[in-house]
């Protein structure tokens, strides 16, 4: 082995070991949201039942946050940050008054491809992580946020923390306050009921083994079996190279049992899929020799921007189809 191969394997191994504090804390966020989301549970489960049980990888995991004092990307990214994740891109979305950062794993080495579990045990998926820009909504929207905000206390310190435990940082909302929330931004009202929840898991299905490999083939299989995916702008989303390929469920609504004493129900979590294709100057690298960082890296905002509809209202009470 050569001297290279040498010292990466030792940082490897030493990397490993101190991440697995980063790799608990993911799989407490996991269980969680597997808990409360009996759909995504239901298509890991089919997934890992027809293809490699112990290999279903994910791609990346999203968080939402409001963007005010404290509480926006921040809050979330900086345990990421801490274990050696690296801020990458940014993501406008004007008419949604959102922006977003995504975060590449521990860079320049290769476990990401030697991993040799899956899920939260498997590569380190990316981090995508969005933030509300709050002095862009109207009055009385920014009044019902800052209220909350001001119950949480250091709780922005804590958010890795309260996502793990599926915990809110700020006290339990009135109900009214999240129909009014609701009317101006459901991002917004979507936060103020989950929080730091784990807002979706993406499997990566070019790390299939079976044909769900292929994303189309993949959804129709999950329509098959009477899974209903988010349509908004098409099920299939295509970024504009051709080479990300995303689409998602719509999410799965839970009851939620508000301070004023109504309990509703209210929009929780989505799964993902991401197929990303490989960049046109590898093509001619063999099948077995494909790393990740071979292919289509990154997020597309003219996808993200439909796949936010997963917890839409609209895409909830759609008719099946
Ligand atoms: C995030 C939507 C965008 C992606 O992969 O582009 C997204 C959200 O719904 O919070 O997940
Ligand atoms: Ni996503």
């Amino acid at each position: 082995r050569s001297e290279v191969d040498h010292q990466i394997s030792r940082f490897q191994g030493h990397e490993e070991e101190s991440l697995s504090l980063m790799r608990s804390v993911l799989g407490s966020m996991e269980r969680v949201y597997l808990k409360r989301n009996p759909t995504a549970k239901a298509i890991l489960d089919l997934v890992k039942s027809v293809d490699d049980a112990d290999r279903v990888c994910y791609d990346h995991l999203a968080f939402r946050t409001f963007g005010l004092k404290g509480h926006g990307i921040d809050s979330m990214a900086s345990f990421f940050l801490d274990y050696g994740y690296k801020q990458q891109g940014e993501l406008r979305f004007p008419a949604k008054k959102l922006k977003a950062l995504w975060f590449s794993p521990p860079s320049g080495l290769p476990h990401e491809d030697a991993a040799t579990g899956g899920g939260v045990n498997g590569p380190l998926p990316r981090i995508f992580i969005s933030e509300l820009l709050v002095d862009q909504l109207n009055p009385q929207a920014q009044e019902i946020i800052e209220k909350y905000i001001g119950t949480s206390g250091s709780g922005y310190k804590h958010a890795t923390l309260a996502s793990a435990l599926g915990s809110l940082t700020w006290k339990k909302p009135l109900f009214s306050d999240f129909q009014q929330l609701a009317k101006e931004s459901e991002y917004a009202a979507w936060t103020l009921v989950n929080g730091y929840a784990l807002n979706h898991v993406t499997i990566s299905t070019h790390r299939l083994k079976t044909h769900l490999t292929n994303i189309k083939s993949l959804n129709l299989f999950l329509q098959e079996n009477g899974f209903r995916l988010n349509s908004e702008g098409g099920v299939l989303k295509v970024s504009p190279d051709g080479l990300l390929l995303q689409s998602s469920t719509v999410a799965d609504s839970i009851s939620f049992k508000f301070s004023d004493g109504f309990t509703e129900s209210v929009p929780c979590s989505y799964i993902e899929f991401a197929e990303r294709l490989v960049l046109p100057q590898y093509k001619n690298l063999r099948a077995e020799e494909l790393k990740e960082f071979h292919r289509r890296d990154g997020f597309e905002v003219g996808n993200a921007d439909k796949i936010f509809e997963s917890t839409s209202k609209e895409q909830l009470t759609r008719r099946t189809g």
